[in-house]
């Protein structure tokens, strides 16, 4: 593999559309990649999976052989990748010269914020990994939708320390001027506080502002990229931020490297 990228994010975020229009877009450009799919609860996903871990796990068969619900079978089963690793690796030791694109589970915390999580993306990402955190539009054209969907970046940032993206997702839904305000939040975050003020003047506001500080001061609050994965709209900033980490050019702008 030249790297691995795993898509991550609140439920209904579009992760799975991203993967799957992003591999397009990869392809229509002449790159190699491939899509793992580690959700083993996906009904449907909008894309044909190249590595597919509901071949090793079943979320039915966990349900019935621990007697669970959905939900403790998708916990169950999210601990279980663990044991596939080897597996899944092998499969995608195959794949030489190809980014390697990976859709999580739907609830962020299977991914994130199970024990064994940063042993999972170590283990299956070589040292190459990098974290596309997917925010909605919709939510994040709010201040203090944005401050939460930053803090969950944060949040998930502290799982795995590797370079992470903020990808601003469905930007087809907001029109130009809301992104705009968004990156000026983003540029300025100043100006974040101050709209976060209009929006709740009863919060309790020194929490707030100290937490944006954080964020701006610990790099959290850096840059975002607009995309429309709807449109593919937004994907070549995706692509020269992940080649760049993962093929040594111009430093990228994310995060922090591990090396
Ligand atoms: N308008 C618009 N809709 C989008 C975009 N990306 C995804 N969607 C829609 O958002 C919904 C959820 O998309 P998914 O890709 O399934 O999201 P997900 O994060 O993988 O969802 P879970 O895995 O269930 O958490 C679907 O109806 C998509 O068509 C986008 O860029 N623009
Ligand atoms: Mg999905």
């Amino acid at each position: 593999m030249i790297g691995s990228l795993f898509v991550t994010g609140p439920a209904g975020t579009g992760k799975s559309t991203f993967c799957g229009a992003f591999k397009d877009w990869l392809i229509q450009n002449e790159y190699d990649a491939i899509i793992v799919n580690l959700d083993p609860g996906a009904e449907y996903l909008p894309y044909e999976p190249d590595i597919d871990i509901r071949e090793f796990i079943s979320l039915n068969e966990v349900m019935s052989a621990y007697s669970l619900g959905p939900n403790g079978a998708q916990v169950v089963a999210a601990d279980l990748l663990l044991d596939n690793i080897d597996k899944i690796k092998s499969k995608i030791d195959l794949y030489d010269e190809y980014y390697v694109i990976f859709d999580t589970p739907g609830q962020i915390e299977l991914f994130s914020f199970r024990p064994g999580s940063p042993l999972l993306v170590k283990s299956l990402a070589d040292k190459k990994a990098m974290i596309a955190f997917m925010a909605d539009s919709m939510v994040s054209q709010t201040p203090s939708g944005f401050i939460s969907e930053k803090m969950l970046f944060g949040s998930v940032y502290s799982r795995f320390y590797v370079p992470m993206m903020f990808i601003l997702n469905k930007i087809d839904l907001i029109g130009e001027d809301k992104v705009k305000e968004i990156s000026e939040w983003e540029e300025n975050p100043d100006l974040l506080y101050d709209a976060f003020r209009d929006e709740n003047t009863d919060a309790v506001k020194d929490y707030f502002l100290n937490v944006i500080t954080a964020l701006r001061d610990s790099d959290i609050i850096n840059k975002i990229m607009p995309v429309s994965s709807k449109d593919m709209f937004g994907f070549e900033d995706v692509y020269t931020d992940m080649s760049n980490f993962f093929e040594g050019g111009e430093d990228t702008d994310t995060m922090y490297r591990d090396d």
